[in-house]
């Protein structure tokens, strides 16, 4: 099986704003496969399970308000080099530091409302993929 996949969330600013076919469009064009994929919203409490790692950070309870506040999109993408690949698509987490062409230096609005998620490792990539997709789904 391959191990060459991430996972993504468009969030919901981007969404709200109309940006998910123009994501879609970028991350396709980079050479990505779009393995599993689906639109919903996350309740507050389910994401601070996703955002369970920082929950001891001064901004964690505004980023579950933040990312429970609209609908969001959840995909699984497959690429070589998946993980790292997709980071450098996306571009910094503060889009002040973004690199020009980047899909956060595009979209994002501030460094909270960031446009997107990017797995940081293959493994909380596994994870993260489960968190929102049955094995059933993954294809
Ligand atoms: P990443 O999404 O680029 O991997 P992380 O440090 O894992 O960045 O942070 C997760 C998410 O938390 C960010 O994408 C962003 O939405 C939010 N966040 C990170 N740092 C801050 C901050 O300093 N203020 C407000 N929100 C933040």
């Amino acid at each position: 099986m391959t191990t060459n996949r991430t996972f993504t969330m468009i969030k919901p600013d981007a969404v709200a704003d109309g940006h998910t076919g123009a994501i879609i469009q970028l991350i396709e064009a980079a050479g990505f496969r779009i393995v599993a994929i689906k639109k919903t919203q996350l309740s507050a409490d389910r994401a601070g399970q996703f955002y369970a790692v920082h929950q001891e950070r001064p901004f964690y309870g505004d980023l579950c308000q933040y990312m429970s506040s609209g609908a969001i999109v959840p995909m699984i993408l497959e690429k070589e080099n998946a993980v790292a690949d997709f980071r450098a698509l996306i571009g910094a987490t503060n889009p002040e530091q973004a690199a020009e062409g980047t899909i956060r230096k595009k979209f994002a609005k501030s460094v909270q409302a960031n446009a997107i998620h990017g797995s940081d490792s293959d493994e909380n990539a596994a994870i993260e993929g489960s968190f929102f997709f049955a094995d059933l789904e993954k294809f």
